[in-house]
């Protein structure tokens, strides 16, 4: 049966801006407090998922967050009115709403890990939500991410959705950033690759001096478990906590992997070879041949990594069997990068074309082509189980942009975080999407 991988690409939510959230993430520190433009920001990612569309590649939407999360600061002891909860944060504890108003939903490569059935024991499609647990602003965002995907991904013979791992750091868990599948072909048994950053329980795994590590091996073998992953199909590696400690809070902003190759910087793991020689024969069993594209540090250096966001790039198959990388502006802008790209496609291998975007509202918290995306390798009868309403089409595409130009501000700063406006405004926009993408009730202001 044919196969496809899916990009279920983030829509950018309405509160997106710049709260200087996430230590450890160089982007979201530099940026912190800048004017943001949520409505530019929507409509560079839903520039890039018409790209994708246009280029043949299958793509889907994963709809943003109520935001700010009353809830949450109902949690934390603010009462009263949604406004005089929210004017009550922004008078008594700034941090606290910023951090409830964030859009960091519109990452979707931190929504969850996803194991396709090929993969799995019971031959489902297999979704963890990610915990998040390391950032208070992202722990927040999983309740709302499972029904958002259990409303994409309904039909139960075909999709087996697991909650989010106990939210304690033992167990932190950042989803498909963190993880890359290797495959013959997307519908074929492949090998599943669980990067982390740390150990909770054994402490002869070396941790990062400076930034923290957000994703566990012991999370990451949790989830394997909990999909029915077979040993065959598995494959773990640290991190490098040298490069963390540099900015490298996901392992998608050190490689990214597709079909048979991955492409990494030279500094990306511990013991490279030994991970490197485990790949290669377990993809070798399942038929496959493991092809790996190394970035040399004398090419580029890890600062130019982070700063450049290489290899927050998507690596799409094309038609022909070559490949094509998705990176954002900022690898043009670096001459270093843009140079070592201009080598890459021109070699004989298997990255064959580079495609750039515009995705500065994003990038500016740390948020790249990968990072905008989750994906998902369906089979053609899986595919057709997916709900309708969320694959992108020329006329969603149109009613997206539509929708966006209508409900986004054009700027946003911290203090207009404080006007309680910002959650009506939010709220319409979201009850108008659950209709468009047919999701059905998904969020806290229409289900409690
Ligand atoms: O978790 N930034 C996100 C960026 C996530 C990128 N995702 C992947 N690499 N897959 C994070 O650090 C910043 C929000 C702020 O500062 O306003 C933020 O949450």
């Amino acid at each position: 049966m044919k196969a496809y991988e899916v990009n279920f690409d983030g829509l950018v939510g309405p509160t997106h801006n710049y709260g200087g959230l996430s230590y450890g993430n160089v982007a979201s520190q530099s940026n912190s407090q800048a004017v943001s433009s949520p409505k530019e920001a929507a409509l560079q990612g839903l520039a890039k998922m018409k790209a994708l569309m246009e280029m043949g590649f299958k793509q889907g939407v994963l709809a943003p967050q109520e935001r700010p999360d009353v809830v949450a600061l109902r949690s934390l002891g603010f009462s009263g009115s949604d406004a005089e909860v929210i004017q009550k944060a922004a008078k008594e504890a700034m941090p606290l709403l910023a951090a409830c108003s964030s859009a960091s939903s519109m990452w979707t490569a931190n929504a969850c890990t996803v194991s396709p059935s090929a993969d799995t024991a019971d031959g489902r499609v297999h979704f963890t939500a990610a915990n998040l647990n390391c950032k208070f602003h992202r722990s927040i965002e999983h309740p709302t991410t499972s029904r958002v995907l259990g409303a994409m991904f309904a039909d139960p013979r075909h999709f087996a959705h697991h909650a989010a791992l106990p939210a304690v750091s033992q167990f932190g868990d950042e989803g498909a950033a963190n993880h890359t599948r290797f495959c013959k072909s997307y519908g074929e048994a492949g090998v599943e690759f669980f990067v982390f950053g740390r150990s909770a329980f054994d402490s002869r795994f070396p941790a990062p001096q400076r930034y923290p590590a957000r994703q566990t091996l012991e999370a990451c073998q949790a989830v394997a478990r909990l999909h029915g992953l077979d040993d065959e199909g598995v494959v773990y590696a640290q991190q490098n906590p040298a490069v963390i400690d540099q900015g490298v809070f996901h392992n998608d902003v050190i490689s990214v992997g597709n079909g048979e190759v991955l492409f990494h910087h030279e500094d990306a793991f511990l013991e490279t070879d030994r991970v490197l020689a485990e790949l290669h024969d377990k993809l070798g069993r399942r038929g496959g041949r493991f092809q790996a594209v190394c970035v040399p540090r004398e090419a580029v250096g890890v600062e130019d990594a982070v700063q450049s966001y290489l290899f927050n790039s998507q690596l799409l198959t094309r038609a022909d069997g070559s490949m094509l990388l998705i990176v954002p502006e900022e690898c043009r802008l670096n001459e270093r990068v843009w140079r070592y790209l201009q080598r890459l496609t021109a070699e004989d291998g298997p990255i064959r074309e580079v495609k750039v975007f515009d995705l500065k509202q994003s990038m500016q918290n740390g948020g790249g082509p990968a990072c905008l995306r989750l994906r998902v390798a369906l089979k053609e009868n899986e595919l057709n189980a997916v709900n309708p309403g969320v694959i992108l089409t020329p006329a969603l595409y149109g009613t997206l942009t539509t929708w966006v130009e209508k409900h986004y501000r054009d700027r946003l700063s911290e203090a207009d975080l404080a006007d309680p406006q910002l959650l009506v405004e939010c709220r319409t926009a979201l009850d108008e999407l659950t209709q468009i993408l047919k999701l059905g009730s998904v969020y806290p202001f229409q289900i409690d």
